[in-house]
């Protein structure tokens, strides 16, 4: 997945210590939610956590009814 090193490195170096830290996090959570493994996390599979729902139309930013990665990767776990 080269797409989603070329997002890291580009967070990395803006400076985004907070999200780097969260990165593995972030990534394990997608891991379980996306049952399918297909490029998108859906409204059902999102339904498993309670912190995705909550924050769901914020990270939609595109309002298709699916998260992409990238749009999945904004969710703040501290909340
Ligand atoms: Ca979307």
């Amino acid at each position: 997945m080269k797409k989603f090193r070329l997002i890291t490195a580009f967070l990395a170096s803006i400076g985004m210590a907070g999200v780097a830290m969260g990165e593995s996090q972030v990534d394990q959570l997608w891991s379980d939610l996306n049952a399918d493994k297909n490029d998108t996390l859906s409204a059902d599979e999102a339904k498993a956590s309670d912190q995705v729902q909550a924050q769901w139309s914020l990270l939609d930013v595109d309002q298709d009814g699916q998260l992409s990665y990238k749009e999945f990767s904004m969710i703040d776990l501290t909340k």
